[in-house]
This record gives structure tokens, C-alpha cells and sequence, in this order.
């Protein structure tokens, strides 16, 4: 017998989602996500001057505006060619880190972190614990993360001057400055965040959490009481018993646009393609399809250089304000699981191989960034020298392109940017949550959520917890994703 359900908004993700699914005999058939208002940032950019995307894309979204900035800041600097002083990396790298880390945080805590709470998990061994914990707004682990987010915020404050929505981040630099005593106290307030990580979420020192390094290794690390306790080891024992690694399995396509730039030129964090093989990034590829999104054009898929940005209310087999990215005609996940996964990660690597794509190996790598980036932060700070530039001059003559590829909080994010007359021809935005919520393309393919949804078994339709997780294991922004 078949069924269908609507969820109408898909609440504790950010935006606005609806998620039609059919079930076939208590198994997802079809799953169709859309993004279900427009709001047109592509059109309002055309017309404007450049540095404006500076000011106007990071009100796309309030939880990432940070990646806007540096998305656009990127674009300027290819099309303005200025001088960046080393500083103002580390400072951009510390911004987009402690942003990454902030949205990670608030995932576990507060919006995936809830559904672990549900009844269906009601026999698990770790239950009690896991609700007095993690029950929304109440839970002890919840307050702590509430506390821990602010130190974030007050590192956020020291480097970015304010957030969301912060002007420091610009192509000759960062207008924000750090000085002895500021850097000083963002070290020590990243202390106290490491000592929350170390007390609460993982049971152990970040060393010792990043001597883990295989499954295996991670079998063993989950024997001691002290990992099977903390919020990490309480969710990595009820995901193992509830068959958390068997569902949302996903395209197994992945991209990363890497990024973190360091002064030699080369990144922190490699761009690539996963897709049965390793492949080298190569932007040219990607396309936007239209087929199944409210859009009209002459064409089905443009690259975004030439991305055309018409809404249209009513069209036929059109069910989502979103467009369709695709990668060499193909769907690709991305995320922390794309992005770790491509930089040879090796505890995530290891997952990879032994258990594949999953709602539990997709929020391991997640929850794996929230250290690592932590770690790669206090280097950061650690390298910037109050005494040199910060900002250097930019020309103001600008070529007629500039492309900015970062790796925000839930992917990779581009900004295209065409400019004539020093003004902006045309302003095309790709984001994360785009290419993972993405509706059906003209072949009829669905985008990498629908993918991991179909052929899910739920054991009660009334409460589909395991069509939650694996949505919510992708960690929606739709605020993003319809720009
Ligand atoms: Ni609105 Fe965003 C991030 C971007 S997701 S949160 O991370 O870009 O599409
Ligand atoms: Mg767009």
C-alpha cells in the first residue's frame, strides 16, 4: 500500500523546507525537497557596484553570513588582483574557522541533537542519558553549548568587529585588526572553548580524540567509560545500535572547493571530486539546471557566468525555488563529509571504506571539524603579528570576472561575478545547501537528500524518525539554498 506525507515546514533546520514523501509498505519510494520561497539577492545584485556584494550577499543567510563575505571578498580579488597581506589570511581563516565551528556546534546541540531524545530510541542503553542532555532548550549539554557558543562569539567579535554581517573581510584585506592584548584574549577564550570540547563533548583531551584515526581505533576509544559517557560517545553508541550507519546513504559523489589559504600559496584544506575516483576540481564543470525549479530560460543548464535568474510563480513539473547544481551533469553531496573525505582525513577515510556513507558517518565528519578546526584556530591566531599590515591598497579598476570558491559551514559555496562598466552585470551565487537539497534535474535526477531518502525503511510512519536524521544529517540551510 503506498502513502504519501507532506512536512510542511521541516522544522529545527534553517529555512524554510517542504518534503514531500511516498511510501511503498513503510519504505520512502520517492522524496521530493523544495525550497519553498523566493527571494531574489541574484536580481537585486545586477546594476550594483561590485564591493557591494561585500555589504549585501552576507544577508543571505544569518548563520553563515561570514562565508558570504569571503565568497564575495574571493570573487573581488580575482577580478581587483590586490596585495593580501599574511595577516589578513590568518584573519579570514580564523573568521570562517570560528563561524564553521559556531555552526557545528549549534547542529549537534540544537538541531540534530533533539531527535536523538525521540521515543523510538527509547530501549537504547544510553537513553536517560542521552534526554537529559539533549532535550531541547533544557538539556544540561544543551545550556553548556549555549555558554560555549558565546565564547565562540566573543573570539567572533575580537577578529570580525561584529557578526553577522561583519565589513572586515575585504579584497586588499581585513579592516579589522588584532593587537597583543585582543590576541591574547582570543587565545585564552578558545582555551576555555577546548576545555568545554575536552570536558563535555569528547571525554578526552583533542589529542588524544585525534589519535584516533580508523574505525577500529574508534571501537576501542568507545570502550572507556569516560568516551561512552561524553555527548560525542553517547551519540557515536546510539548511532552504532540503531543502524544510524545503514541509512541516507546519499550519491557517494563528493566535492570540495577546499580553501583555507596559507602565504606559500597552497591551502589548508584540498578542493577535489570524488566520483569512483579522485579527481582535480575544475569549476568549468559545474552547471545549474532548471528542469524541476521555478525558473524560466532558454536553456536547461547554464554555467554560472552565464546563470540567468528568472522566477516564474506557475510551471509545469516545477515543485522548488531552488536550481539544480550539478558536477559534470551529476549530482555531488557536500559538507564536512565531502570536504574531509577529499582531504584524505584518515579517521573519516577509514569510515569511508568500512562502513560507506551514512547518517552516522556524515555527522562523525562533522562533529570531527569541530575539533580539528578548533586546533587548526589557535594556529591561526597564533600566526598573526600585530605589528605587520593587515590592508593593503586595491586598485579600483576591475577585470570583467572574479570566482570565489570557499568551503563554508555545510559545503562548498561560489560566487560569480561578471562586472561591466565597473558595475555588476550579472551576480550568480551556488551555494551548499544547493547542491544537497537540490530538486530533480531534466534526466529526472534527484538531488543527493531525495537520493538518501529513497529506499529508506521507517519502522513507524507516524514518527519518521530515520527520514529526520538523514535530512537533518545533512544540516539544511534554505535560507541559502533560494538566495
Ligand atoms: Ni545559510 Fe550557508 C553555509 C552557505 S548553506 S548556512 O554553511 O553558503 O547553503
Ligand atoms: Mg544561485
Amino acid at each position: 500500500m503506498s502513502k504519501r506525507i507532506s512536512i510542511d515546514p521541516f522544522n529545527r533546520i534553517e529555512g524554510d523546507l517542504r518534503l514531500d514523501i511516498e511510501f511503498k509498505e513503510n519504505v520512502v519510494s520517492e522524496a521530493r525537497s523544495s525550497g519553498i520561497m523566493f527571494r531574489g539577492f541574484e536580481r537585486i545584485m545586477s546594476g550594483k557596484s561590485p564591493m557591494d556584494g561585500l555589504v549585501i550577499t552576507p544577508r543571505i543567510c544569518g548563520i553563515c553570513s561570514g562565508s558570504h563575505s569571503l565568497a564575495a571578498c574571493k570573487a573581488l580579488t580575482q577580478a581587483l588582483d590586490p596585495d593580501v597581506p599574511v595577516n589578513a589570511l590568518y584573519m579570514r581563516n580564523a573568521i570562517l574557522g570560528t563561524e564553521v565551528i559556531m555552526s557545528h556546534l549549534s547542529h549537534f546541540y540544537f538541531l540534530f541533537g533533539p531527535d536523538l531524545t525521540n521515543e523510538a530510541f527509547k530501549s537504547h542503553s544510553g537513553h536517560e542519558q542521552i534526554v537529559s542532555r539533549m532535550t531541547s532548550m533544557t538539556g544540561t549539554s544543551v545550556r553548556a553549548a549555549i555558554k560555549a557558543r558565546q565564547s565562540l562569539l566573543e573570539i567572533m567579535g575580537l577578529l570580525a568587529g561584529k557578526w553577522p554581517n561583519t565589513l572586515a573581510i575585504h579584497p586588499a584585506g581585513t579592516t579589522s585588526t588584532l593587537n597583543l592584548s585582543t590576541k591574547t584574549r582570543a587565545m585564552g577564550i578558545l582555551q576555555e572553548f577546548q576545555v568545554f570540547l575536552q570536558n563535555h563533548f569528547l571525554g578526552c583531551s583533542l589529542e588524544t580524540w585525534h589519535d584516533i584515526v580508523s574505525l577500529e581505533r574508534l571501537e576501542e576509544w568507545l570502550q572507556r567509560p569516560e568516551h561512552q559517557s561524553s555527548d560525542l560517545g553517547l551519540f557515536l553508541r546510539l548511532a552504532l545500535e540503531t543502524g544510524l550507519d545503514r541509512i541516507g546513504r546519499g550519491p557517494n559523489r563528493y566535492l570540495s572547493f577546499g580553501g583555507y589559504d596559507l602565504p606559500d600559496g597552497r591551502t589548508w584544506l584540498p578542493s577535489g571530486y570524488y566520483s569512483g575516483r579522485m579527481q582535480a576540481l575544475d569549476q568549468e564543470h559545474i552547471t545549474e539546471h532548471i528542469a524541476a525549479s521555478y525558473f524560466r530560460d532558454a536553456f536547461e543548464s547554464r554555467h554560472p557566468l552565464n546563470g540567468v535568474t528568472n522566477p516564474i510563480g506557475e510551471k509545469t513539473g516545477a515543485y522548488s525555488w531552488a536550481k539544480a547544481p550539478r558536477y559534470q551533469k551529476e549530482t555531488a553531496e557536500v559538507g564536512p563529509l565531502a570536504r574531509l573525505f577529499i582531504a584524505g582525513e584518515p579517521l573519516i577515510t577509514s569510515l569511508m571504506q568500512e562502513i560507506g556513507p551514512s547518517v552516522f558517518t556524515r555527522m562523525c565528519a562533522r562533529l570531527r571539524e569541530i575539533s580539528l578546526f578548533t586546533e587548526q584556530l589557535l594556529g591561526w591566531i597564533q600566526q598573526i603579528d600585530p605589528n605587520q599590515a593587515f590592508y593593503s591598497s586595491a586598485s579600483s579598476r576591475y577585470a570583467s570576472t572574479g570566482i570565489g570558491l570557499i568551503e563554508a559551514a555545510r559545503g562548498g559555496l561560489g560566487h560569480w561575478i561578471s562586472i561591466s562598466s565597473n558595475l555588476i552585470q550579472n551576480y550568480q551565487i551556488v551555494t551548499p545547501s544547493a547542491w544537497n537539497l537540490s530538486p530533480r534535474d531534466e534526466q529526472g535526477a534527484p538531488g543527493p537528500v531525495e537520493e538518501a531518502l529513497t529506499g529508506t525503511a521507517v519502522e513507524d510512519p507516524e514518527n519518521p524518525v530515520e527520514v529526520n536524521l538523514i535530512i537533518r544529517s545533512f544540516d539544511p540551510c534554505m535560507s541559502c539554498t533560494v538566495h
